[in-house]
Protein backbone atom coordinates (compact mmCIF):
# COMPACT_ATOMS: atom_id res chain seq x y z
CA UNK A 1 0.00 0.00 0.00
CA UNK A 2 2.92 2.47 0.93
CA UNK A 3 4.82 1.82 -1.87
CA UNK A 4 1.97 2.18 -4.46
CA UNK A 5 1.36 5.38 -2.88
CA UNK A 6 5.22 6.71 -2.99
CA UNK A 7 5.22 5.75 -6.74
CA UNK A 8 1.69 7.07 -7.47
CA UNK A 9 2.99 10.63 -5.68
CA UNK A 10 6.17 10.35 -7.69
CA UNK A 11 4.19 10.06 -10.99
CA UNK A 12 2.22 13.69 -9.99
CA UNK A 13 5.20 15.36 -8.68
CA UNK A 14 6.72 14.51 -11.98
CA UNK A 15 4.22 15.42 -13.64
CA UNK A 16 3.68 18.78 -11.87
CA UNK A 17 6.88 19.38 -11.32
CA UNK A 18 6.42 20.16 -7.47
CA UNK A 19 8.42 17.77 -5.81
CA UNK A 20 11.15 20.43 -4.02
CA UNK A 21 11.00 20.22 -0.48
CA UNK A 22 8.39 18.13 0.44
CA UNK A 23 10.38 15.46 0.62
CA UNK A 24 13.90 17.06 0.90
CA UNK A 25 15.03 16.23 -2.41
CA UNK A 26 16.48 18.99 -4.87
CA UNK A 27 14.36 21.55 -6.94
CA UNK A 28 13.11 20.50 -10.45
CA UNK A 29 14.80 22.75 -12.72
CA UNK A 30 12.08 24.06 -14.27
CA UNK A 31 10.99 25.69 -11.02
CA UNK A 32 11.83 29.65 -10.23
CA UNK A 33 14.20 29.74 -7.22
CA UNK A 34 11.51 31.94 -5.62
CA UNK A 35 9.44 28.87 -5.41
CA UNK A 36 11.57 26.27 -4.28
CA UNK A 37 9.98 25.89 -1.04
CA UNK A 38 6.06 25.91 -1.36
CA UNK A 39 5.86 25.16 2.77
CA UNK A 40 7.72 27.10 4.41
CA UNK A 41 6.76 29.79 7.17
CA UNK A 42 8.79 32.60 8.22
CA UNK A 43 11.08 32.98 11.52
CA UNK A 44 11.58 35.98 13.45
CA UNK A 45 15.19 36.33 12.25
CA UNK A 46 14.33 35.64 8.66
CA UNK A 47 15.92 38.88 6.12
CA UNK A 48 13.56 37.56 3.25
CA UNK A 49 9.80 37.08 3.38
CA UNK A 50 9.28 32.94 3.51
CA UNK A 51 5.71 33.02 2.91
CA UNK A 52 3.82 30.42 0.34
CA UNK A 53 2.57 33.29 -2.17
CA UNK A 54 5.96 35.66 -2.39
CA UNK A 55 8.93 33.28 -1.69
CA UNK A 56 12.56 34.80 -0.94
CA UNK A 57 12.03 37.96 -1.42
CA UNK A 58 14.45 40.29 0.52
CA UNK A 59 12.92 42.94 3.18
CA UNK A 60 14.11 46.09 2.29
CA UNK A 61 13.39 50.02 4.20
CA UNK A 62 13.17 51.26 1.01
CA UNK A 63 9.45 53.09 -0.54
CA UNK A 64 10.00 52.16 -4.21
CA UNK A 65 6.71 51.70 -5.91
CA UNK A 66 7.64 49.39 -9.14
CA UNK A 67 7.00 52.56 -12.22
CA UNK A 68 6.56 50.49 -15.18
CA UNK A 69 6.68 54.19 -17.31
CA UNK A 70 10.06 54.24 -16.29
CA UNK A 71 11.24 51.25 -17.10
CA UNK A 72 12.81 50.64 -20.54
CA UNK A 73 10.72 48.91 -23.02
CA UNK A 74 11.48 45.31 -23.72
CA UNK A 75 13.45 44.99 -26.76
CA UNK A 76 12.61 43.91 -29.86
CA UNK A 77 14.85 40.89 -31.74
CA UNK A 78 15.79 41.42 -35.00
CA UNK A 79 18.41 39.16 -37.17
CA UNK A 80 17.67 41.06 -40.28
CA UNK A 81 17.04 44.84 -40.80
CA UNK A 82 15.08 46.72 -43.17
CA UNK A 83 17.44 47.28 -46.17
CA UNK A 84 17.32 43.16 -46.48
CA UNK A 85 21.20 43.35 -44.39
CA UNK A 86 21.99 40.35 -42.02
CA UNK A 87 22.93 42.32 -38.85
CA UNK A 88 25.53 40.07 -37.07
CA UNK A 89 27.41 38.57 -40.22
CA UNK A 90 29.19 36.08 -37.83
CA UNK A 91 25.91 34.47 -36.67
CA UNK A 92 24.05 34.72 -39.60
CA UNK A 93 20.30 33.10 -40.74
CA UNK A 94 20.13 29.53 -40.11
CA UNK A 95 17.87 29.09 -43.59
CA UNK A 96 18.54 27.24 -46.37
CA UNK A 97 18.37 29.56 -49.80
CA UNK A 98 16.16 26.72 -51.13
CA UNK A 99 13.92 27.52 -47.86
CA UNK A 100 14.12 31.28 -48.11
CA UNK A 101 12.72 31.04 -51.55
CA UNK A 102 9.84 28.65 -50.56
CA UNK A 103 9.11 30.80 -48.12
CA UNK A 104 9.00 34.21 -50.06
CA UNK A 105 7.08 31.90 -53.01
CA UNK A 106 4.62 31.21 -49.78
CA UNK A 107 4.42 34.73 -48.87
CA UNK A 108 3.66 36.02 -52.27
CA UNK A 109 1.03 33.23 -53.03
CA UNK A 110 -0.32 34.39 -49.61
CA UNK A 111 -0.22 38.37 -50.88
CA UNK A 112 -1.76 37.75 -54.04
CA UNK A 113 -4.76 34.77 -52.55
CA UNK A 114 -5.85 38.24 -50.28
CA UNK A 115 -5.81 40.71 -53.13
CA UNK A 116 -8.23 38.33 -55.26
CA UNK A 117 -10.19 37.48 -52.92
CA UNK A 118 -10.59 40.87 -51.19
CA UNK A 119 -11.41 42.35 -54.92
CA UNK A 120 -14.40 39.36 -55.35
CA UNK A 121 -16.16 40.43 -52.03
CA UNK A 122 -15.97 43.70 -53.22
CA UNK A 123 -17.71 42.12 -56.75
CA UNK A 124 -19.95 40.52 -54.66
CA UNK A 125 -18.83 37.11 -55.02
CA UNK A 126 -17.90 35.93 -51.74
CA UNK A 127 -19.79 37.56 -48.59
CA UNK A 128 -16.26 37.96 -46.12
CA UNK A 129 -12.43 38.26 -46.39
CA UNK A 130 -9.83 38.77 -44.06
CA UNK A 131 -6.47 39.98 -45.67
CA UNK A 132 -3.21 39.39 -43.74
CA UNK A 133 -1.06 42.27 -45.32
CA UNK A 134 1.79 42.96 -43.83
CA UNK A 135 1.97 40.00 -41.38
CA UNK A 136 2.71 37.42 -43.63
CA UNK A 137 5.99 36.29 -42.08
CA UNK A 138 4.72 36.31 -38.78
CA UNK A 139 2.27 33.06 -39.58
CA UNK A 140 4.38 31.74 -42.40
CA UNK A 141 7.41 32.02 -41.02
CA UNK A 142 6.90 30.39 -37.24
CA UNK A 143 4.96 27.86 -38.73
CA UNK A 144 8.32 26.98 -41.27
CA UNK A 145 10.16 26.74 -37.68
CA UNK A 146 7.39 24.23 -36.29
CA UNK A 147 6.91 20.12 -36.90
CA UNK A 148 4.08 19.33 -39.05
CA UNK A 149 2.57 17.60 -35.58
CA UNK A 150 2.83 20.45 -33.61
CA UNK A 151 -1.16 21.08 -32.64
CA UNK A 152 -2.06 24.71 -33.94
CA UNK A 153 -4.71 27.17 -33.33
CA UNK A 154 -5.45 30.57 -34.72
CA UNK A 155 -7.23 33.47 -34.61
CA UNK A 156 -7.99 34.40 -38.31
CA UNK A 157 -5.67 36.23 -39.90
CA UNK A 158 -2.78 33.19 -40.00
CA UNK A 159 -3.80 31.64 -43.26
CA UNK A 160 -0.12 31.56 -43.71
CA UNK A 161 0.17 28.87 -41.17
CA UNK A 162 -2.68 27.19 -43.40
CA UNK A 163 -0.65 27.36 -46.66
CA UNK A 164 3.04 26.85 -45.16
CA UNK A 165 1.71 23.33 -43.78
CA UNK A 166 0.25 22.51 -47.05
CA UNK A 167 -3.48 23.54 -46.77
CA UNK A 168 -4.48 23.62 -51.29
CA UNK A 169 -5.61 26.69 -52.85
CA UNK A 170 -8.79 24.51 -53.12
CA UNK A 171 -9.35 24.31 -49.68
CA UNK A 172 -9.12 28.24 -49.49
CA UNK A 173 -11.69 28.30 -52.07
CA UNK A 174 -13.70 25.59 -50.98
CA UNK A 175 -14.25 26.58 -47.50
CA UNK A 176 -14.20 30.44 -48.59
CA UNK A 177 -17.51 29.23 -50.66
CA UNK A 178 -18.86 26.87 -48.40
CA UNK A 179 -19.44 24.45 -51.16
CA UNK A 180 -19.71 20.96 -50.96
CA UNK A 181 -16.18 19.96 -50.80
CA UNK A 182 -15.66 22.44 -47.84
CA UNK A 183 -14.00 20.32 -44.34
CA UNK A 184 -16.22 22.33 -42.45
CA UNK A 185 -19.38 21.73 -44.39
CA UNK A 186 -20.47 25.24 -44.96
CA UNK A 187 -21.31 25.69 -41.31
CA UNK A 188 -18.67 28.57 -41.14
CA UNK A 189 -18.20 32.05 -42.02
CA UNK A 190 -16.03 32.40 -44.87
CA UNK A 191 -11.54 32.41 -43.37
CA UNK A 192 -12.89 30.23 -40.93
CA UNK A 193 -10.59 26.86 -41.71
CA UNK A 194 -9.81 23.65 -40.70
CA UNK A 195 -7.87 20.97 -41.05
CA UNK A 196 -7.72 17.72 -39.12
CA UNK A 197 -4.98 16.64 -41.72
CA UNK A 198 -2.76 19.47 -41.01
CA UNK A 199 -3.16 19.19 -37.17
CA UNK A 200 -4.84 22.73 -37.25
CA UNK A 201 -7.78 23.26 -35.17
CA UNK A 202 -10.91 25.45 -36.64
CA UNK A 203 -11.20 29.02 -36.67
CA UNK A 204 -13.51 30.02 -34.18
CA UNK A 205 -14.84 33.98 -34.12
CA UNK A 206 -15.11 34.35 -30.76
CA UNK A 207 -12.68 36.08 -29.69
CA UNK A 208 -9.42 34.17 -27.51
CA UNK A 209 -11.73 31.43 -27.02
CA UNK A 210 -8.59 29.66 -28.71
CA UNK A 211 -6.00 30.27 -26.11
CA UNK A 212 -7.29 28.22 -23.38
CA UNK A 213 -7.81 25.55 -25.81
CA UNK A 214 -4.16 25.64 -26.66
CA UNK A 215 -3.12 25.79 -22.96
CA UNK A 216 -5.68 22.27 -22.52
CA UNK A 217 -3.76 20.71 -25.60
CA UNK A 218 -1.07 21.50 -24.52
CA UNK A 219 -1.13 19.82 -21.51
CA UNK A 220 -2.90 16.51 -23.06
CA UNK A 221 0.26 16.49 -25.39
CA UNK A 222 2.77 16.88 -22.17
CA UNK A 223 1.30 13.50 -20.83
CA UNK A 224 1.33 11.69 -24.15
CA UNK A 225 5.48 13.13 -24.49
CA UNK A 226 5.63 11.78 -21.12
CA UNK A 227 3.58 8.48 -21.79
CA UNK A 228 5.54 7.84 -25.49
CA UNK A 229 9.15 9.48 -25.01
CA UNK A 230 10.40 7.74 -27.90
CA UNK A 231 7.81 9.17 -30.07
CA UNK A 232 8.56 12.86 -31.93
CA UNK A 233 8.01 14.91 -28.81
CA UNK A 234 4.71 17.86 -29.32
CA UNK A 235 3.88 20.85 -28.50
CA UNK A 236 0.91 23.05 -28.95
CA UNK A 237 0.96 26.83 -30.71
CA UNK A 238 -1.42 29.59 -30.28
CA UNK A 239 -1.98 32.51 -32.43
CA UNK A 240 -3.49 35.45 -31.27
CA UNK A 241 -3.95 39.29 -31.19
CA UNK A 242 -2.56 42.23 -28.91
CA UNK A 243 -6.84 42.95 -28.99
CA UNK A 244 -7.94 39.43 -28.33
CA UNK A 245 -5.12 39.60 -25.11
CA UNK A 246 -7.56 42.15 -23.32
CA UNK A 247 -9.85 38.54 -22.80
CA UNK A 248 -10.11 36.96 -19.58
CA UNK A 249 -9.78 33.75 -21.68
CA UNK A 250 -5.94 34.98 -22.21
CA UNK A 251 -5.06 35.37 -18.54
CA UNK A 252 -6.64 32.01 -17.51
CA UNK A 253 -4.62 30.24 -20.00
CA UNK A 254 -1.48 31.93 -19.77
CA UNK A 255 -1.52 31.53 -15.55
CA UNK A 256 -2.72 27.55 -15.74
CA UNK A 257 0.29 26.99 -18.75
CA UNK A 258 2.78 28.33 -16.24
CA UNK A 259 1.22 26.61 -13.06
CA UNK A 260 0.58 23.51 -14.64
CA UNK A 261 4.56 23.94 -17.29
CA UNK A 262 2.84 22.71 -20.77
CA UNK A 263 4.68 22.65 -23.54
CA UNK A 264 2.64 25.49 -25.37
CA UNK A 265 4.08 28.54 -27.34
CA UNK A 266 1.72 31.24 -27.31
CA UNK A 267 2.49 34.05 -30.63
CA UNK A 268 0.97 37.04 -29.96
CA UNK A 269 0.33 39.17 -33.48
CA UNK A 270 0.42 42.80 -32.11
CA UNK A 271 -0.26 44.78 -35.36
CA UNK A 272 -1.60 47.74 -33.54
CA UNK A 273 -5.31 47.72 -33.44
CA UNK A 274 -8.27 45.60 -32.60
CA UNK A 275 -10.02 46.55 -35.70
CA UNK A 276 -10.97 50.45 -34.58
CA UNK A 277 -9.18 50.44 -31.10
CA UNK A 278 -5.62 51.43 -31.53
CA UNK A 279 -3.41 49.42 -28.49
CA UNK A 280 -2.96 52.72 -26.80
CA UNK A 281 -6.78 52.20 -25.58
CA UNK A 282 -6.63 48.47 -25.10
CA UNK A 283 -3.32 48.68 -22.69
CA UNK A 284 -0.82 51.13 -20.47
CA UNK A 285 1.77 48.63 -19.95
CA UNK A 286 4.78 47.32 -22.60
CA UNK A 287 2.71 45.60 -25.26
CA UNK A 288 1.70 42.14 -24.41
CA UNK A 289 5.68 41.23 -24.00
CA UNK A 290 5.34 42.34 -20.37
CA UNK A 291 2.62 39.96 -18.91
CA UNK A 292 4.92 37.14 -19.42
CA UNK A 293 7.06 37.49 -16.50
CA UNK A 294 4.14 38.32 -14.62
CA UNK A 295 2.93 34.89 -15.21
CA UNK A 296 6.31 33.35 -14.85
CA UNK A 297 6.51 32.72 -18.53
CA UNK A 298 9.73 32.91 -20.70
CA UNK A 299 9.22 35.79 -23.20
CA UNK A 300 10.50 37.23 -26.18
CA UNK A 301 9.80 40.25 -28.32
CA UNK A 302 10.39 39.77 -31.70
CA UNK A 303 10.19 42.34 -35.15
CA UNK A 304 7.13 40.48 -37.03
CA UNK A 305 8.77 41.60 -40.38
CA UNK A 306 12.20 39.82 -40.11
CA UNK A 307 11.27 36.29 -41.57
CA UNK A 308 14.41 34.71 -39.86
CA UNK A 309 13.92 36.52 -36.56
CA UNK A 310 10.85 34.91 -36.61
CA UNK A 311 12.32 31.67 -37.27
CA UNK A 312 14.69 31.25 -34.97
CA UNK A 313 12.73 32.32 -32.26
CA UNK A 314 9.82 30.18 -33.04
CA UNK A 315 12.99 27.49 -33.00
CA UNK A 316 13.93 28.49 -29.83
CA UNK A 317 10.55 28.54 -28.08
CA UNK A 318 10.25 25.06 -29.41
CA UNK A 319 13.26 23.68 -27.90
CA UNK A 320 12.19 25.74 -24.85
CA UNK A 321 8.87 24.52 -24.29
CA UNK A 322 9.71 20.73 -24.36
CA UNK A 323 12.45 21.66 -21.97
CA UNK A 324 12.20 19.49 -18.50
CA UNK A 325 9.12 17.92 -19.38
CA UNK A 326 7.25 21.16 -20.58
CA UNK A 327 7.07 24.71 -20.13
CA UNK A 328 4.99 27.65 -21.62
CA UNK A 329 6.47 30.49 -23.85
CA UNK A 330 5.30 33.85 -24.96
CA UNK A 331 6.61 35.30 -28.41
CA UNK A 332 5.31 39.03 -29.28
CA UNK A 333 6.01 39.55 -32.82
CA UNK A 334 5.50 43.00 -34.22
CA UNK A 335 3.99 44.03 -37.26
CA UNK A 336 1.05 46.79 -38.32
CA UNK A 337 -1.96 45.74 -39.45
CA UNK A 338 -1.58 47.64 -43.33
CA UNK A 339 -5.03 46.14 -44.24
CA UNK A 340 -8.03 46.62 -43.43
CA UNK A 341 -9.66 44.74 -40.60
CA UNK A 342 -11.62 42.75 -42.81
CA UNK A 343 -13.93 43.56 -46.11
CA UNK A 344 -16.46 44.92 -43.39
CA UNK A 345 -14.14 47.81 -42.08
CA UNK A 346 -13.39 50.74 -43.57
CA UNK A 347 -10.09 51.74 -41.60
CA UNK A 348 -9.97 55.18 -42.81
CA UNK A 349 -12.81 55.71 -40.94
CA UNK A 350 -10.20 55.48 -37.69
CA UNK A 351 -6.59 55.95 -38.97
CA UNK A 352 -5.17 58.40 -41.40
CA UNK A 353 -4.59 57.07 -44.82
CA UNK A 354 -0.71 58.57 -44.55
CA UNK A 355 -0.02 56.21 -41.26
CA UNK A 356 -0.92 53.55 -43.42
CA UNK A 357 0.94 54.44 -46.75
CA UNK A 358 3.76 55.25 -44.21
CA UNK A 359 4.23 51.92 -42.93
CA UNK A 360 3.52 50.11 -46.32
CA UNK A 361 6.69 51.98 -47.37
CA UNK A 362 8.83 51.67 -44.16
CA UNK A 363 8.61 48.16 -43.89
CA UNK A 364 7.07 44.72 -44.90
CA UNK A 365 8.45 41.05 -44.72
CA UNK A 366 8.01 40.33 -48.04
CA UNK A 367 10.26 43.26 -49.26
CA UNK A 368 12.31 42.80 -46.89
CA UNK A 369 13.46 39.27 -47.73
CA UNK A 370 12.86 40.24 -51.08
CA UNK A 371 15.76 42.32 -50.68
CA UNK A 372 17.93 39.59 -48.71
CA UNK A 373 17.31 37.34 -51.72
CA UNK A 374 18.32 39.84 -54.63
CA UNK A 375 21.48 40.55 -52.65
CA UNK A 376 22.52 37.22 -52.49
CA UNK A 377 21.52 36.76 -56.28
CA UNK A 378 19.04 34.34 -55.76
CA UNK A 379 16.10 36.52 -57.33
CA UNK A 380 15.69 38.78 -59.70
CA UNK A 381 12.61 40.86 -61.50
CA UNK A 382 11.89 38.43 -64.06
CA UNK A 383 11.58 35.72 -61.32
CA UNK A 384 9.29 38.03 -59.32
CA UNK A 385 7.06 38.59 -62.68
CA UNK A 386 6.94 35.22 -63.59
CA UNK A 387 6.09 33.81 -59.96
CA UNK A 388 3.34 36.81 -59.48
CA UNK A 389 1.52 36.09 -62.74
CA UNK A 390 1.48 31.96 -61.88
CA UNK A 391 0.26 32.43 -58.79
CA UNK A 392 -3.18 35.05 -60.05
CA UNK A 393 -3.80 32.55 -62.43
CA UNK A 394 -3.04 29.15 -60.09
CA UNK A 395 -5.84 31.63 -57.30
CA UNK A 396 -8.26 32.34 -60.16
CA UNK A 397 -8.55 28.97 -61.29
CA UNK A 398 -9.17 27.41 -58.05
CA UNK A 399 -11.60 30.10 -57.12
CA UNK A 400 -13.88 29.43 -60.38
CA UNK A 401 -13.78 25.81 -60.01
CA UNK A 402 -14.51 26.29 -56.20
CA UNK A 403 -17.32 28.57 -57.18
CA UNK A 404 -19.14 26.16 -59.46
CA UNK A 405 -19.44 23.63 -56.89
CA UNK A 406 -23.01 23.02 -55.32
CA UNK A 407 -23.64 23.78 -51.79
CA UNK A 408 -23.36 21.08 -49.07
CA UNK A 409 -26.49 19.08 -48.80
CA UNK A 410 -29.04 21.00 -46.67
CA UNK A 411 -28.75 17.51 -43.94
CA UNK A 412 -25.96 19.20 -42.46
CA UNK A 413 -27.70 21.98 -40.69
CA UNK A 414 -28.81 19.67 -38.56
CA UNK A 415 -27.09 16.72 -38.39
CA UNK A 416 -24.06 16.65 -36.00
CA UNK A 417 -25.42 18.23 -33.43
CA UNK A 418 -26.69 15.07 -31.21
CA UNK A 419 -25.84 11.71 -32.15
CA UNK A 420 -29.43 11.23 -33.36
CA UNK A 421 -31.59 13.96 -34.46
CA UNK A 422 -33.83 14.70 -31.70
CA UNK A 423 -37.55 14.66 -32.29
CA UNK A 424 -37.96 18.58 -31.85
CA UNK A 425 -35.16 18.69 -35.00
CA UNK A 426 -37.23 16.65 -37.19
CA UNK A 427 -40.12 18.85 -36.66
CA UNK A 428 -37.81 21.82 -37.28
CA UNK A 429 -36.56 19.56 -40.69
CA UNK A 430 -40.16 19.13 -41.48
CA UNK A 431 -41.05 22.65 -41.15
CA UNK A 432 -38.30 23.91 -42.63
CA UNK A 433 -39.07 21.83 -46.18
CA UNK A 434 -42.67 23.02 -45.70
CA UNK A 435 -41.60 26.54 -46.27
CA UNK A 436 -39.48 25.75 -49.25
CA UNK A 437 -41.54 23.79 -50.95
CA UNK A 438 -44.26 26.58 -50.15
CA UNK A 439 -42.11 29.51 -51.52
CA UNK A 440 -39.92 27.72 -54.68
CA UNK A 441 -39.24 30.89 -55.79
CA UNK A 442 -37.88 32.88 -52.95
CA UNK A 443 -35.61 28.80 -51.69
CA UNK A 444 -33.84 27.71 -54.85
CA UNK A 445 -32.97 24.32 -53.20
CA UNK A 446 -30.95 23.01 -56.31
CA UNK A 447 -27.85 24.81 -55.61
CA UNK A 448 -27.34 22.16 -52.78
CA UNK A 449 -26.52 18.95 -53.06
CA UNK A 450 -29.47 16.13 -53.64
CA UNK A 451 -32.02 19.45 -53.39
CA UNK A 452 -34.57 19.28 -51.12
CA UNK A 453 -33.87 15.18 -50.84
CA UNK A 454 -31.28 16.25 -48.54
CA UNK A 455 -33.99 16.86 -45.89
CA UNK A 456 -36.39 14.00 -46.88
CA UNK A 457 -33.79 11.99 -45.78
CA UNK A 458 -34.01 13.35 -42.39
CA UNK A 459 -37.50 13.50 -42.39
CA UNK A 460 -37.88 9.92 -43.31
CA UNK A 461 -34.74 9.05 -40.41
CA UNK A 462 -32.31 7.53 -43.58
CA UNK A 463 -29.07 7.64 -43.21
CA UNK A 464 -28.51 9.41 -39.71
C1 LIG B 1 -15.59 37.80 -27.66
C2 LIG B 1 -15.54 38.70 -28.86
N1 LIG B 1 -15.60 40.03 -28.69
C3 LIG B 1 -15.55 40.85 -29.75
C4 LIG B 1 -15.45 40.35 -31.01
C5 LIG B 1 -15.42 41.29 -32.22
N2 LIG B 1 -14.05 41.34 -32.75
C6 LIG B 1 -13.70 40.56 -33.80
S1 LIG B 1 -12.10 40.77 -34.23
C7 LIG B 1 -11.86 41.93 -33.03
C8 LIG B 1 -10.51 42.60 -32.87
C9 LIG B 1 -9.42 41.68 -32.48
O1 LIG B 1 -8.19 42.33 -32.54
P1 LIG B 1 -6.83 41.59 -32.41
O2 LIG B 1 -6.94 40.47 -31.43
O3 LIG B 1 -5.79 42.60 -32.16
O4 LIG B 1 -6.61 40.89 -33.83
P2 LIG B 1 -6.40 41.58 -35.26
O5 LIG B 1 -7.77 41.72 -35.87
O6 LIG B 1 -5.73 42.87 -35.05
O7 LIG B 1 -5.59 40.63 -36.06
C10 LIG B 1 -13.04 42.15 -32.33
C11 LIG B 1 -13.17 43.11 -31.21
C12 LIG B 1 -15.42 38.94 -31.16
N3 LIG B 1 -15.30 38.37 -32.35
N4 LIG B 1 -15.44 38.14 -30.07
MG1 LIG C 1 -4.51 43.53 -33.47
Amino acid sequence: MSFRFTSRRLRIQKLFGAQACLNGSRPAANIPLRQTCRGVASTASAEKVLFPGALNSEFTDKLNFIQPSQQEAIPTYRVMNQYGEIIDKEIGVDTEDEEAIQIYKNMVKLSVMDLLMFEAQRQGRLSFYMVSAGEEGISIGSASALHPSDVAFCQYREAGVYLQRGFQLSDFMNQLFANCKDNGLGRNMPVHYGSKELNIHTISSTLATQIPHAAGAAYALKMQNMQNPNQDQRVAVCYFGEGAASEGDFHAALNIAATRQVPCIFICRNNGYAISTPTSDQYRGDGIASRGAGYGIATLRVDGNDIFAVRRATKVARQLALTNGGQPVLIEMMAYRVGHHSTSDDSFAYRQRVEVEDWKRRDNPITRLRKWLESRQLWDDAQEKELRSGTRKEVLRAFEDAEKEKKPSLRNAFVDVWEELTQEQRAHVREMRDVVRRYPREYDVEGFEGGLGGLDELVEGKRE
